[in-house]
């Protein structure tokens, strides 16, 4: 199979990539840092293709798509895997050039590709687009605003999705991770290695291999089946209870 993998320098986008070419797939590895695919290149010479890309830039994705060397053309899967959270603060007190960032990254960098590449997909009549959501995008959390908001985003996109094709073979799931220990929370706290080790700090969080395999189950239903939503979080993470502001 052909996998197009955004965001794939990092976290469960390189662990997708390493299982996904180690079990003798084609992967088309994307992302900024382009010194992390070249070292993903060298480990794996045979069947990836690197592309230096930004999702947020419309004419960047189209021009990688367009592009593509023709063994890689036909693809079968797309994850659209890159995203991120920056900062904590509450809404009030946010900024409003992060919560610029988290919508172009997370939402249009979606768009970006699906735009791109599902035509391909319904042309074939074959294809599994596979988003990454996130426990953030159900459940809200003091300081998630925008970034919870851009994660419900993926997940009522990806039901969408569905509705739209219906009557093609081409499958949709939204992947809803909770708690995960990637280079996630050092993006949301600007490089702050301490405090962002300080989020899973003596609890088992969830790992990028553990995404990899839930996603690889997911495309590897018989093609009949389509798993809508997966929600998955640590046995060692749980929901709040409602909050209350008192007088007393
Ligand atoms: P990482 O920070 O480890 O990886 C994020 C990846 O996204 C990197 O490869 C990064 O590549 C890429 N990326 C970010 N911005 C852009 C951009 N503008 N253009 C292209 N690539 C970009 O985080 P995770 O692996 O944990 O996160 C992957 C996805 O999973 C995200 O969508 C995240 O919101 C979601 N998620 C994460 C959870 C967690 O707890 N870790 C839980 C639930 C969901 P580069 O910087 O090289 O461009
Ligand atoms: C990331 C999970 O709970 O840190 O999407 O927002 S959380």
């Amino acid at each position: 199979m052909i996998f197009f993998i955004s965001g794939a320098t990092s976290g469960f986008g390189l662990a997708m990539a390493t299982r996904f070419l180690n079990n003798g797939n084609y992967v088309i590895a994307t992302g900024r840092r382009i010194e992390r695919l070249d070292e993903l290149k060298f480990k794996f010479p045979k069947n990836i293709h690197t592309i230096k890309l930004d999702i947020r830039n419309r004419e960047e994705v189209k021009s990688a798509i367009v592009n593509l060397p023709e063994e890689f053309k036909k693809i079968d899967v797309l994850i659209n895997n890159a995203g991120m959270a920056l900062g904590i603060d509450a809404a009030q007190k946010a900024s409003l050039d992060d919560w610029e960032v988290m919508v172009d990254t997370n939402i249009n960098g979606i768009l970006n590709c699906t735009h791109y590449i599902l035509p391909t997909m319904v042309e074939r009549n074959n294809g599994h687009i596979v988003n990454l959501g996130s426990v953030a995008g159900e459940f809200p959390y003091p300081g998630g605003n925008v970034y919870g908001a851009t994660k419900a985003f993926a997940h009522q996109f990806t039901l969408n999705l569905k509705a739209d094709l219906l009557g093609t073979s081409i499958r949709v799931t939204s992947i809803e991770p909770g708690m995960c220990h990637t280079e996630f929370s050092e993006v949301r706290f600007r490089g702050d290695k301490e405090k962002a080790d300080a989020v899973y700090s003596g609890m088992q969080a969830l790992t990028a291999d553990d995404i990899a395999e839930t996603i690889d189950w997911v495309i590897s239903r018989p093609s009949h089946v389509n798993i809508n939503v997966i929600s998955l979080m640590p046995t060692q993470q749980a929901f709040g209870a409602f909050a209350t502001s008192r007088k007393n």
